[in-house]
C-alpha cells in the first residue's frame, strides 16, 4: 500500500508535471528565439532610429534610377542575400531547426527566408515618409524604379506599412519569424511530422507571449499576414523568372550563389 501511495503520488506529479515542464520549456524556447533574433538583427533599433531622417537626395535618387535594369537587380540581389544570410544564422539557432534533416532545413529556408526578410523589413521602415533603409539611407519606392517591377515594390512597401501598424514587440517579431520559417505546410519536406511538432511548440510560444502581453487578438492578424507573405514571395519568384529570361548571364555569373540556390 505504501508503494502504491508513492506510485499514485508519482502519478499525480506526472499529471501535473507535463504542464509545468512544458511551460518552463516554452519560456526557455521563447527566450532562446528572442536571443537568436537579437543576435542576427543587422542593425540595432537605436542605430536605425538615429538614421531615420537620413534620406537620399534628388541626385542620389536619379543615380539609382539611371542604373540599368540588370545592374540594379544585381545590386538588390546582393543586399537581399546579405539579409538572407542573417536569417539563415537565425534559423540555425532555433532549437527545433537544428534537429531537422539538412534537406528539410534547406526546404524551409527556400520558402521561408525571403518571407522572414520581409517581416524584418518593418524594423527598417519609416511609415512617416514611406521609406526603407537601403544602402545606408532611407529610400522611397522611386529609388527602385530601374528594377522595372513597380508592382512588387509597391506590394512590399504596403506589406511593411501593414506590419508596422501592428506595432509588434521584439519578442513577438522573434517568435513570429520563427513560425514563418518552421511551417509544416511547405513543399518538399521529408519528415513533415517532425516539422509539425516543432511548429506546434513555436505556436505555443507565440500564443504564450501574446497572452502575456495581453494581445491575444494579434494571433489572427499574424496568420493573415502569413498569407500575404506567401503571395508576395511568389510575386518575387515570378519577377526573378522574368528577369533571368532576359538576363540569363547576369543571374548566372553575377548573382550571389546563395540567392540562386534559394530562389533560382
Ligand atoms: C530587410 C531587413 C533586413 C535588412 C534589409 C536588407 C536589404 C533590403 C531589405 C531589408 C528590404 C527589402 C529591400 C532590400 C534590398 C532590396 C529590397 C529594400 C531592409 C527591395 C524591396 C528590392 C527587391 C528587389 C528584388 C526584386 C531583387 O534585415
Amino acid at each position: 500500500p505504501d508503494l502504491m501511495g508513492i506510485r499514485s503520488f508519482d502519478h499525480m506529479e506526472d499529471a501535473f508535471n507535463p504542464y509545468r515542464h512544458s511551460l518552463r520549456n516554452i519560456d526557455e524556447l521563447c527566450a532562446s528565439i528572442v536571443r537568436s533574433h537579437r543576435e542576427t538583427s543587422q542593425y540595432r533599433v537605436e542605430e536605425l532610429q538615429a538614421l531615420r531622417w537620413k534620406v537620399f537626395s534628388r541626385e542620389e535618387i536619379q543615380a539609382y534610377q539611371s542604373k540599368s535594369v540588370d545592374e540594379m537587380w544585381q545590386y538588390c540581389a546582393i543586399r537581399l542575400t546579405d539579409a538572407v544570410q542573417f536569417v539563415v544564422e537565425f534559423a540555425k539557432h532555433i532549437p527545433g531547426f537544428r534537429v531537422l534533416s539538412q534537406n528539410d532545413q534547406i526546404a524551409l529556408l527556400k520558402t521561408g527566408s525571403m518571407e522572414v526578410v520581409l517581416v524584418r523589413m518593418s524594423h527598417f521602415f519609416n511609415t512617416e515618409n514611406n521609406t526603407v533603409f537601403f544602402d545606408g539611407k532611407f529610400a522611397g519606392t522611386e529609388v527602385f524604379k530601374s528594377l522595372a517591377c513597380s508592382d512588387l515594390i509597391a506590394s512590399v512597401f504596403d506589406f511593411a506599412h501593414g506590419m508596422c501598424a501592428l506595432k509588434l514587440t521584439e519578442h513577438q517579431i522573434a517568435l513570429f519569424t520563427a513560425l514563418v520559417l518552421i511551417n509544416a505546410d511547405r513543399p518538399c519536406l521529408e519528415d513533415r511530422a517532425r516539422v509539425q511538432r516543432v511548429q506546434r511548440d513555436l505556436e505555443l510560444g507565440l500564443t504564450h507571449i501574446l497572452h502575456r502581453d495581453n494581445q491575444d487578438s494579434l494571433l489572427h492578424k499574424l496568420y493573415q499576414r502569413m498569407a500575404v507573405l506567401r503571395s508576395l514571395c511568389s510575386l518575387h519568384m515570378e519577377k526573378l523568372r522574368w528577369f533571368s529570361q532576359r538576363y540569363p548571364l547576369t543571374v548566372h555569373s553575377l548573382f550571389p550563389p546563395l540567392y540562386k540556390e534559394l530562389f533560382g
